[in-house]
């Protein structure tokens, strides 16, 4: 791998270079020369001379435009190499232009700018990520796990257009790539942010370490298919991954080195992005492949195939296995194609990504609050393994629940290696008849935990063992219940050292308070050694520090760090303080939306149920486990410690809170044109309001389309306010939710 100058630069003694062979190894100074012709000459004299020679006796005007050269040659050869593979010149030619540019750059240390390629061989360590907002959001796509789901988007498409069911569409098929996604904002040409996705509306800016991978350019490229010039900002989405050779690699370094191994490429990949240190995850030879567009000013596409070629020409690598179709069953055809070709791949994929080509067709299409309704991820089936069950152990949650874990003989699952798989419940184990010492089969799909699915009855040999749950929890020996109407079996003693040791894990984790270095094992050890005994007691360690430094496998510099770690958490901001407190029912989305409607722990924590039922997006049993959650008063007493630690409780609120349609109640009457009538309803609902199928006082409005009959005529006869389809759409708009166009 051309990598050398990280060596270059900062002296590091491995040597990460790889002999590509000699295809590359071909004299390219005419090559150089066509590329560059017009600009320069000095190439060829380069070549005789010393690099440094020359630049003592450059003026500072010299010196600028030959780095100016020096930074095109050089990312001109990057894009050559990285993203055509289709090196130019030999690895020693490129070292050359790459030393002399280094060479200037030390001499004039003021003519550095980021956009040189000098800048990607990464920069001193971070103390934390800052946070980036997306200038639009970066949706999540909705999943088909089958065939039938696919077609069944297909209809969902046509209807939608109202296009007849059996038109055949145009769409993209993309591999979709198993890493993580990004956004890279260019403004005027140049890479300003690299981020990450985060939660979709803010991700963290990871610009340092986005430099580091060869494949992103800095600048985008004029290149000779370019339709137009670069947009003043233009946000590219990608997905960064490791390829299955490199994230070897770097294992096999980690073994050597005693650390712990990364379980796949995808946590490799996350966990080099998100190094603190971008030299780091310079040397992880992380890559790219970009799929898309999210904000775009000043350049209208009309398809999305014009997009990823244009992705192309602006010098990205757009995946060459992306395939344009007509008709869902060229879609499927393509699906099952890759579902058999994908392991011809270097790199990880879990499924294939199937987009509605036509920009246009898009935004009639628009999107719901998580995913477009243009896209859809088609996810390859799970895939299996055979071994056998020795142990069950029962997990204690944090809010007390027991999992069975089945402990089995280690077993190769589509290349990862599985020793654990959820039984989920005592239910599922004897529906499925599961006993101690079978031989069963398991599966993985994405993220999701290994899971069994089957017995392999054939096997079965007499002597295995029935599954008994537990009477006592397993951890404090308290009583254990079965939570009505479920199958879960609860821990009842909330003070069982398992629940609260899980909910400062919770607490720390990183979608929560995200304490670093705070981890399992630190957690556990805090709380047997009697520092902790809820989330507060983190922010009192500090009056420990002394004690926390002898401690085993502790010292000065890891202590300090922790505390520091604590400390900046106690800026998190409101909604991952709200979703790290580990309320039932509380996800990081229902997270988000109460802080961004309350703007204060306070609010929320003096909230009733019929106020939070009138969120969008929160329904009665979240309601009520968040006001039982502030009813109790050890969860207020660890609030008043953590206020007291000075934990932020409040967020400016950067959306207005989504509820426009908050005490109205609409009844829909007639054919709408635009929507369905249950999508109307939907839609009002989201929007705070009630919608009903009868007409009384307490209606708001009545929306009559052609068609409508009884209901219009009670509306009329008790004199409430009737609107047509276009007045509705209008009162839409002005709520921020833009109507599909037809
Ligand atoms: C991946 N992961 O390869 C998208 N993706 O498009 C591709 N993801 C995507 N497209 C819109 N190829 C949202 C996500």
């Amino acid at each position: 791998m051309r990598d050398n100058s990280c060596q270059l630069i900062v002296g590091w003694g491995e040597d990460v270079r790889e002999n590509r062979g000699t295809e590359s190894a071909y004299a390219g100074a005419h090559k150089i020369w066509r590329i560059a012709s017009g600009f320069y000459s000095l190439l060829a004299e380069g070549k005789n001379r010393s690099g440094a020679n020359r630049s003592l006796s450059m003026t500072r005007e010299q010196a600028a435009a030959r780095i100016e050269e020096l930074r095109r040659l050089i990312e001109y050869h990057n894009y050559r190499y990285y993203v055509l593979d289709q090196p130019e010149i030999s690895d020693e030619e490129y070292d050359r232009l790459f030393r002399e540019l280094v060479e200037l750059e030390q001499q004039f240390p003021e003519l550095i700018t980021p956009d040189s390629p000098t800048q990607r061989v990464g920069a001193p360590p971070l103390e934390a990520f800052p946070e980036h907002t997306h200038r639009e959001p970066m949706l999540s796509l909705d999943n088909a796990f089958s065939e039938e789901e696919l077609l069944e988007f297909d209809q969902r498409v046509k209807r939608f257009l109202d296009l007849p069911s059996d038109a055949e569409l145009e769409y993209t098929c993309e591999l979709k790539i198993d890493g993580l996604a990004v956004s890279l904002t260019y403004e005027n040409g140049m890479l300003t942010v690299g981020a990450t996705r985060g939660d979709g509306y803010r991700g963290e800016n990871v610009t340092p370490n986005i430099r580091t991978i060869r494949q992103v350019p800095l600048r985008l490229r004029a290149g000779e298919n370019l339709f137009h010039m670069p947009p003043a900002v233009v946000e590219v989405r990608g997905e960064v991954y490791l390829s299955y050779q490199e994230f070897e690699r770097i294992n096999r370094e980690r073994e050597a080195a005693g650390e712990p191994l990364f379980a796949n490429p995808r946590n490799a990949a996350a966990g080099s992005l998100r190094q603190l240190d971008s030299r780091i995850t310079a040397r992880r030879h992380l890559k790219i492949w970009v799929y898309g567009v999210g904000y775009c000013e000043g350049v209208e596409f009309r398809t999305h195939w014009e997009v990823l070629q244009q992705l192309k020409a602006w010098g990205f690598p757009v995946n060459p296995h992306s395939r344009l179709v007509k008709g869902i069953q060229a879609v499927l055809e393509f699906c099952r194609e890759w579902s058999r070709r994908r392991a011809e791949l270097d790199y990880a994929t879990d499924g294939v990504v199937i987009k509605v080509n036509e920009i246009a067709l898009q935004r009639k299409l628009g999107a719901t609050a998580r995913a477009p309704r243009w896209a859809i991820a088609y996810k390859y089936p799970a895939e299996q393994a055979t071994t056998r069950i020795i142990e069950v152990r029962w997990q204690v949650g944090r809010t007390g629940v027991l999992t069975p874990v089945a402990v089995m003989e280690p077993v190769p699952v589509g290349g990862v290696t599985v020793s654990r798989a959820t039984l989920h419940n005592i239910d599922y184990i004897r529906q499925k008849d599961i006993r101690l010492g079978d031989t069963v089969i398991i599966q993985r799909a994405g993220e999701v935990i290994p899971e069994v699915v089957a017995v392999v009855m054939e096997k079965r040999t007499g002597q295995e063992q029935p599954i008994e749950p537990p009477s006592t929890c397993p951890v404090c020996g308290a009583r254990v219940e079965r939570v009505e109407d479920e199958a879960a079996l609860r821990c009842i003693n909330l003070a069982c050292p398992a629940q609260i040791v899980e909910r400062i894990r919770h607490f720390t984790s990183r979608h929560a308070m995200n304490i670093e270095g705070v981890g399992e094992k630190w957690v556990q050890r805090l709380f047997e050694l009697g520092f902790i005994h809820d989330p507060a007691d983190l922010y009192y360690l500090h009056q420990h520090r002394g004690d926390l430094i002898m401690l085993e496998r502790s010292g000065e510099k890891l202590v300090s760090n922790i505390l520091n770690a604590i400390e900046k958490s106690k800026e998190a901001g409101l909604a991952r303080l709200i979703f790290a407190l580990g309320i039932r029912q509380v996800g990081e989305h229902a997270a988000r939306l109460l802080a961004e409607h309350f703007g204060s722990l306070d609010a929320l924590m003096n909230a009733t149920e019929e106020e939070l039922m009138q969120i969008p997006g929160i329904g009665p049993e979240t309601a009520h486990e968040v006001v039982e959650f502030f009813a109790r008063p050890e969860n207020r007493q660890v609030i008043e410690k953590l206020r007291a630690a000075g934990v932020k409780m409040e967020e400016k609120r950067e959306r207005p809170a989504a509820a426009p349609f908050a005490g109205m109640t609409f009844v829909f009457t007639g054919e709408l044109e635009h929507y369905t009538r249950e999508e109307a309803e939907e839609l009002v609902r989201s929007l705070g309001g009630r919608a009903t199928s009868s007409v009384s006082r307490a209606t708001t409005y009545v929306v009559a389309g052609p068609g409508a009959g009884s209901k219009l005529q009670r509306a009329i006869e008790l004199g409430i306010p009737i609107l047509n389809e276009e007045q509705f759409l209008q009162m839409l708009r002005e709520a921020g939710v833009s109507p599909p166009t037809k």
